[in-house]
């Protein structure tokens, strides 16, 4: 049917009134997924639309789907972006007939084109919020439907994200549904939003009212009347409010209305303490017939953000410290499973923020609605990322978006601000095209004015780089909040000099309110360093170095808005190539989700229920001399004391500053028994955890050792655990009656190495060295040893021996050895040799040739 759009503005009427309750009625609207039995295809296929195309070569999937959940993950370049088709039968029962018939999908990325039974019923640009088709002239009633959808994520100049540290897997990769509503209804089409707004107009804990604004929509071919009810229910379903409107319709005609309640009084205030949800429901009655229903959020609560006094809950200062969240999981790329996605926001409020960036895009409406739940204050933004394109199609598509991501979560109370840009100014063109900076201020301000446009109650923000906070754009001034992205001692500088920094910026700047959208420090839990850790060693150490010295300064500045770590969970970005391949590892979380220590410090930072926990994820070292057994434990905790007992003994009591306490232990040889305990309130807190320490000094002296193993991280700081439990540990130069290396110096790249998970092993090396030497007793031993090369490309650039032994008596293992030439660069080489330590001579390794030669790694074991 060809519908008459028509925007009058409703005669209504709004007032309170005693409403019977609802009778029990058949539901009206019809809502259900359509995630099982699609067949998947990469690449375009002709005619895929029809049905009389034969699939039966296709994979079966269930969506949500996407096809780079593995290939962004391989040590391949790049990951394919193009042109997937899922196709599905459909067969609708016979009481929807009559009904319009909807197709919503909640994400797909980027482009779809729906059809169905062969027919175009509509494309959405965007990977990142929900679209709706109406379908109801395309379907049968006797015939099954062929639903077919071609979802494309080819770069595409005029969709951004362009170029962004996250992976933009393509495919249907959240929920699928069938939508069927009676021909009067609430209007679905309105960018795929609920269709009906709520807002709290005024509020405060005396007294609150409630606006409802929406449109229902006549698709009959009859005039009619029809009632609009909104019932606020409390969370044990009690009506507090209830508003009614008669909209009067012509055939054919969408109606807006709007409706505001009465005074609610004392409403109960929705917080991150205490997120009391209350129900909004719709109900739209032809007669006496009920046509419609919804059900959507609704908290009382309000905010403002001060550039001197920071972030406002509910007339109380409420700093926000928080963190941000990516959608992918491993396994399932951005295909996550919705109970996955409410467990990430969880866990955020487990780990004791109030504040969630959703970054760098609109989430799963599932995550919203956790966050509603969980009380957790949100800032949700649009994916316009690091560059533009100068074209009218780019701006047109992040305007729509940010349209679409307000109409569609603006029910969530969790929300407080509206994001539009990440870090815009980051990439450049080069050369830059003219008027390139002017265009990216001018699209800013066409966003942050939509934002104000479509919602005037959240907070406008977007997030910037250091390197864009003083570039005299005055794109600093758009937002109501400036987000900036700092990764002092990480990127650049110190993070000692964060605080100075903010301090400075904030007196030359003292109306704009400030927020730190995003720190953060990489980490590998195999990897680990105490006083010699240091920044991009990715070691857990100076990760938790990073994050306690940053957050003490953020918490001495109470002028900030807020702050979020960067990232809550690892996740992936496939262009990335630190310690583990494709993977952003500056969470607090590993991408399985699985807590890494620092992830306590802001617990015990931010909880009030005590927390005490043994940073453990260092719980196999290992030394090879008897100083080296004397190494430092952390404890986060907040309670006031806390004592550290170690294989039965305690060691003493320390009061944590900074939420941490750090003792050094003394580990015994094997497994160690760390136990923490400290009271709250009479009550008695206990933390504990094994520690297990290789002492490794009678592997030198004494041929009879249990302990077989000596392993050396070769040209690196840091100890690297493998798979095996073994610690390769960090490199020295030799000394006299032990082992080391002479000469040459310690190299490093941050390039995946093929042919191994061991990244960090071969990460690092040592070139140009003349030998090692390990003063081992005279036996039998095995050695491995690692080699990538990681400088040079081509053949003939560096070519080395490596001979083994005893004394003079030296074996060959390599000898004219060209790294590149035989295994590529960044290939990982293994090489195992059997040698005889004698005459009390040690094992040597020795190196020749005119070039610099170079090694990543010894494993000696004594046989
Ligand atoms: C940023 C970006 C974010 C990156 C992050 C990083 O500033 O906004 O997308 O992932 O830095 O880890 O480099």
């Amino acid at each position: 049917m060809m519908m008459r759009w028509l925007l009058n503005i409703a005669l209504f009427s709004s007032f309170l009134v005693a409403l019977p309750a609802l009778a029990q009625q058949v539901s009206p609207r019809v809502k259900f997924t359509i995630n099982d039995a699609w067949r998947y295809a990469s690449g375009p296929m002709d005619g895929a639309e029809t049905g009389n195309y034969d699939d039966s070569g296709w994979t079966s999937v269930t969506l949500p789907h996407t096809w780079n959940a593995d290939d962004a993950f391989d040590k391949v370049e790049g990951y394919r972006r193009g042109i997937g088709w899922y196709r599905k039968q459909l067969s609708l029962d016979e009481s929807l007939q009559g009904k319009r018939i909807y197709l919503y999908f909640e994400g797909a990325n980027q482009v779809a084109e729906v059809y169905v039974n062969g027919q175009h019923a509509g494309q959405h640009i965007g990977g990142y919020t929900a679209f709706v088709f109406d379908i109801t002239d395309l379907v049968s009633f006797d015939t099954p439907n062929l639903i077919a959808v071609q979802v494309d994520n080819s770069p595409n100049d005029d969709i951004p994200p362009l170029d962004a540290d996250f992976t933009f897997y393509g495919g249907i990769y959240r929920d699928g549904w069938l939508l069927a509503t009676e021909p009067v209804h609430i209007d679905v089409l309105d960018h795929a939003s609920p269709g009906i707004f709520i807002d709290t107009p005024e509020v405060s804990a005396e007294q609150a009212a409630v606006r409802v604004r929406g449109a229902v929509v006549n698709e009959t071919e009859e005039a009619t009347t029809v009632e609009v009810i909104h019932r606020i229910l409390d969370a044990e379903n009690h009506e507090v409010a209830a508003l009614r409107t008669s909209v009067n319709m012509e055939a054919g005609v969408r109606q807006t209305f709007e409706q505001t309640s009465e005074a609610i009084v004392q409403p109960r205030i929705w917080s991150p303490d205490d997120p009391y949800l209350y129900r909004v429901v719709t109900e739209v009655y032809d007669g006496d017939t009920l046509v419609d229903q919804l059900n959507n959020p609704l908290g009382f609560r309000w905010f403002s953000a001060d550039a001197q006094e920071g972030f406002f809950l509910n007339g109380k200062a409420m700093p926000l410290y928080g963190t941000n969240r990516h959608q992918d999981f491993p396994g399932y790329g951005n295909a996550v499973p919705n109970e996955l996605a409410r467990r990430d926001v969880q866990l955020v409020k487990e780990n004791g923020f109030n504040f969630l960036r959703l970054a760098h895009y609109p989430q799963d409406p599932v995550v919203l609605d956790e966050a509603d739940r969980q009380g957790l204050v949100v800032w949700e933004e649009t994916p316009v990322v690091n560059t533009i394109t100068m074209s009218e199609a780019f701006a047109a598509n992040a305007e729509l978006w940010v349209r679409e991501m307000i109409r569609q979560h603006y029910n969530h109370p969790s929300v407080a601000m509206w994001g539009y840009m990440n870090e815009i100014l980051l990439r450049q063109p080069n050369p830059l095209p003219d008027g390139y900076l002017d265009a990216v201020v001018a699209l800013g301000k066409r966003l942050d004015a939509v934002v104000r446009e479509e919602d005037p109650s959240r907070l406008t923000v977007t997030a910037i780089s250091e390197g864009e906070v003083d570039n005299g754009t005055g794109f600093q001034d758009i937002p109501d909040i400036l987000g900036m992205n700092l990764y002092f001692g990480w990127y650049y500088h110190d993070f000692e000099t964060l605080g100075t920094f903010l301090d400075d910026l904030h007196a030359r700047n003292p109306d704009r309110p400030l927020f730190i959208s995003e720190y953060g420090a990489g980490s590998d839990e195999r990897v680990h360093a105490f006083e010699t850790a240091e920044s991009f060693d990715f070691t857990s150490e100076y990760a938790q170095w990073f994050h306690t010295e940053s957050f003490r300064q953020i918490l001495d500045r109470p002028y900030l808005i807020g702050s979020a770590v960067w990232n809550q969970f690892d996740f992936g970005s496939a262009g990335r190539q630190d310690t583990k391949n494709a993977i952003n590892q500056k969470g607090l979380y590993f991408f399985d989700r699985t807590p890494k220590d620092i992830a306590y410090y802001y617990e015990a930072q931010l909880k009030a229920a005590p927390v005490l926990h043994i940073a453990d994820e260092w719980n196999q070292r290992a030394g090879s001399n008897p100083e080296a057994r004397t190494q430092p434990v952390w404890i986060y905790s907040n309670l006031d004391e806390v004592e550290l007992i170690v294989n039965g003994v305690s060691i003493g009591i320390e009061q944590p500053t900074n939420a941490t306490a750090t003792w050094d232990v003394s580990f015994r040889d094997g497994a160690n028994h760390l136990l923490a305990r400290g009271e709250r309130a009479g009550q008695m807190i206990v933390d504990e955890t094994e520690i297990w320490y290789a002492d490794r000094t009678d592997f030198f002296s004494d041929p009879a050792s249990p302990n077989t193993v000596m392993a050396v991280n070769v040209g690196a700081h840091e100890q690297f655990v493998d798979e095996a439990v073994i610690v390769w540990e960090d490199d020295q130069p030799y000394q006299y009656g032990r082992w080391g290396y002479e000469g040459g110096e310690a190299v490093r790249t941050h390039h995946r190495i093929y042919g191994t998970n061991d990244d960090p092993l071969f990460q690092t090396a040592r070139q140009g060295m003349i030998r090692y030497q390990f003063n081992v007793p005279d036996g039998a031993y095995t050695v491995r040893l690692l080699f990538s090369e990681n400088q040079h490309d081509d053949a003939g650039q560096r070519l080395f021996g490596v001979e083994i032994g005893s004394g003079e008596a030296m074996n060959p293992i390599f000898n004219d050895l060209d790294l590149a030439e035989q295994y590529g660069r960044y290939g990982a080489v293994e090489r195992t040799a059997q040698v005889w330590a004698s005459g009390g001579a040690g094992i040597s390794i020795r190196f020749k040739g005119e070039s610099e030669p170079v090694l990543s790694g010894i494993l000696l074991r004594h046989n």
